[in-house]
């Protein structure tokens, strides 16, 4: 009985080591693989949505292809598999994905419960409301009795509640697991109101019968830090994930582009040479090469470029860079330096 206890036990073990090994690698695992296994939603304009060709873009996308860059000097190295809500942190637990990069909210149980990492902050959000500009409501609070689609697995079906409870608000929730079926309850009028973050509110808008028809309501409820996802256990990826994300926008802050980094190569500030390993090792030490940075700007920009080219004014999106400004210009988007 004690053998058997003491075997099964071992294996249990084992397995364990083996598993989290294996996943204590995943720098290892994608240049064997010779792509980064990125997932993504199954369709967000602006972040994450594929072209009729099937090539995938967006904000989160280009994250991936960032990654891309860095190990490996070519954007296209990334496969990209589109993820429902509620299935998108099973995807990485199990090791389906290398990083989720998926418009998906930083909360503590997404950490502490499911054994995750966020690795940085790459879009700044909050919750808000799309009504049929024939309803004439101008006002969140004046939404009582609505029929509301929110789609399950969501930090937004949580937040929905929180504030139509605490306001003493009534209503109805018709939830589905996918978005498209919340598109077509909402266009087809089940619902009178959708509900997301605010800047997926703008690509569901895009996606309607007459988009002129339906206007976003100027309340935000909640915040909805979005960022790239990790799996605990693995600080070395998690720390290329992370310094990804800082050194795009580093490079915004000290104007190093897909434009100036033949310029910025010559250049003698110190922040610019670290920044484009002329010196320094930085690169190096994440178990990268020197020249990193240089291969994700070429490649696919600073954070400004990619913000601009996928979700900005003069995008189809259309959503201005308010807290996702540089804390240098009035917003909130902070990078630790590169040195
Ligand atoms: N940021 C929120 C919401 C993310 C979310 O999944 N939003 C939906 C509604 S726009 C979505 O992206 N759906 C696309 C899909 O399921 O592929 C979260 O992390 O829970």
């Amino acid at each position: 009985m004690l053998s058997v206890f003491v075997s099964v036990t071992a294996i249990v073990f084992c397995l364990a080591l083996t598993t989290a090994s294996a996943f204590a690698q995943t720098l290892k695992t994608i240049r064997d693989r010779g792509v980064i296994n990125c997932g993504v939603s199954q369709g967000v304009i602006g972040f994450s949505a594929p072209s009729d060709k099937g090539d995938w873009a967006g904000f989160d996308v280009d994250f991936c292809r960032a990654l891309a860059s860095a190990i490996f000097d070519d954007a296209s190295k990334v496969k990209f598999l589109p993820l429902a809500a509620n299935d998108r942190f099973q995807a990485l637990q199990s090791g389906k994905i290398d990083i989720l990069s998926r418009n998906s909210t930083w909360t503590i149980s997404r950490e502490v419960d499911l054994g995750l990492e966020f690795s940085a902050v790459t879009f700044y959000d909050g919750q808000g409301f799309m009504v049929r500009r024939k309803r004439g409501v101008t006002s969140a609070l004046d939404l009582g009795g609505s029929k509301v689609c929110v789609q399950t697995g969501t930090t937004t079906e949580l937040n929905l509640n929180d504030y139509f409870n605490t306001n003493g608000m009534k209503y109805e929730v018709i939830s589905t697991a996918l978005v498209g079926e919340a598109e077509k309850a909402y266009d087809s009028g089940r619902c009178d109101v959708f509900t997301t973050d605010a800047s997926a509110l703008h690509s569901e808008r895009l996606k309607m019968a007459v988009p002129s028809d339906h206007v976003i309501l100027p309340d935000v409820i909640s915040k909805e830090p979005l960022g790239p996802v990790v799996r605990q256990g693995d600080e070395k990826w998690l720390n290329i994930v992370k310094w990804t994300h800082f050194a795009m926008v580093n490079a915004e802050e000290l104007g190093v582009s897909s434009v100036t980094i033949d310029e910025a190569l010559k250049s003698n500030k110190p922040d610019v040479k670290r920044l484009v390993g002329t010196e320094g090792n930085f690169g190096e030490q994440l178990g990268l090469t020197k020249d990193w940075v240089v291969r994700i700007l070429k490649h696919v920009g600073n954070y400004s470029e990619v913000y601009e080219r996928n979700v900005g004014v003069k995008s189809r999106l259309g959503v201005p860079r308010g807290l996702n400004q540089l804390w240098t210009r009035g917003g909130i988007m902070y990078a630790p330096p590169l040195r």
